[in-house]
């Protein structure tokens, strides 16, 4: 399995967050990216990890983003810390604590910035809402033999709506990278379909958002009731006008166990299964176009992967064991399509490493022995 990185992951680093009131250490942390890299990296012959190069991928990045979100909230990202700074605020990076009341600041009208000149840590600030990763994860897959890839990305993105950050997320990963996949297989009649499923422990309120009226996009979650973010993630939230039906909630309670948690996720791939994001057509005139070998396929699966589901997780109340992240790759493997994972959350820095690997490893087991094109 290929998988992306990118050294600009690793720039974000709030020294802290408040949690119940609470001042303490930041758990969305550069240390998470490094634990999931060196466990992979331990295994060479089961992965292999590539750097993107951001600078000069040859992709407009930005336009890709605005499909997902609005322009003002970009600018806003992007401006924000220099005026904070500017208006007397704590040289201290922003949390997000501080970011969820950005409704209150009017986002257009300012002037475009330069990113060169902005201070440094405007600067991480800039570079840390990557999405070169996803995209060059995305795209390599196409082309590649591997029946799944892996982005390696932090922060992650599933709480990060068309125009609202929070839950640690400023830019959906996850909902660029569908955009992305969608538009870059555009064939002249309809959209192709991408399903996205989402086995972080928390509602992702953001790809829920993002999605919720498009029918070519289903979004599935399987999440914990009741926790953060507090107000999204019931079974009756199925979707708007044209988009009724493809967005579909499991939520299950705190304390969930193995057993329970890998039969709602068994339900919740027949959802996709009955989906069934159909590309055969498009299969064949991207083979014409490109005049490429028999092994192009491309993905029509998202996963979003938190493991912060994990017994021992600091935020999370869900009881799964590390054996059942195994589990989760291989139920994941049964759609039997090419798959794109990207990192969502999960806080346990020591196993969070192992429980991914599990995932991965899981799917790919499986994948090589069930999964053909
Ligand atoms: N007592 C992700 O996993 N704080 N975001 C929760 C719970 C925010 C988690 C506090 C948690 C956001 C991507
Ligand atoms: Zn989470």
């Amino acid at each position: 399995m290929k998988v992306f990185w990118d050294p600009i992951c690793l720039l974000h680093d709030p020294p802290y967050e408040i949690l119940s009131g609470n001042k303490v250490p930041y758990f969305e942390s550069p240390a998470r990216l490094q634990v999931i890299k060196k466990e992979l990296e331990e295994h060479p012959s089961l992965f292999q990890l590539e750097l993107t190069d951001s600078s000069s991928g040859g992709i407009d990045i930005t336009g890709h983003v605005e499909t997902v979100h609005g322009r003002g909230y970009l600018n806003y990202l992007r401006n924000a810390y220099d005026e904070w700074v500017r208006d007397g605020g704590s040289a201290v990076p922003l949390s997000d604590n501080i970011f969820s009341g950005h409704r209150l600041t009017p986002p257009s009208g300012r002037a475009k910035v330069h990113v060169d000149s902005l201070s440094p840590v405007a600067k991480a600030g800039y570079y840390c809402f990557d999405l070169s990763l996803t995209y060059s994860s995305a795209i390599a897959s196409v082309n590649c033999r591997n029946v799944g890839v892996f982005a390696l990305c932090r922060p992650p993105g599933h709480h990060a709506g068309t125009s609202l950050s929070g839950g640690y997320c400023f830019i959906n990963n996850v909902a660029v990278a569908a955009q992305f996949l969608q538009g870059f297989n555009q064939r002249p009649t309809d959209k192709p379909s991408v399903a996205i499923l989402d086995v972080d422990y928390h509602h992702g309120n953001g790809t829920q958002e993002i999605f919720y009226s498009d029918p070519s996009v289903l979004y599935v979650s399987l999440h914990a009731e009741d926790d953060y973010p507090y107000f999204t993630g019931s079974t009756t939230e199925k979707g708007i006008n044209d988009g009724v039906g493809t967005n579909i909630n499991y939520p299950l309670p705190r304390g969930t166990q193995d057993s329970d948690y890998c039969a709602a996720l068994s339900n919740a791939v027949e959802e996709i299964k009955k989906f069934d994001p159909g590309y055969l057509l498009l299969r064949f005139f991207v083979f014409l176009y490109r005049g490429l070998n028999l092994s192009l396929r491309l993905i029509e699966h998202l996963i979003s992967l938190g493991v912060d589901t994990f017994i021992d997780d600091p935020i999370g109340d869900f009881k799964l064991s590390p054996s059942c992240y195994t589990r989760i790759g291989q139920i994941v493997a049964d759609l039997g399509k090419p798959t794109l994972f990207v990192m969502e959350g999960g806080y346990h820095i020591e196993m969070i490493g192992k429980n991914v690997r599990a995932v991965l490893q899981g799917f790919e087991e499986q994948g090589t022995t069930d999964v053909r094109p």
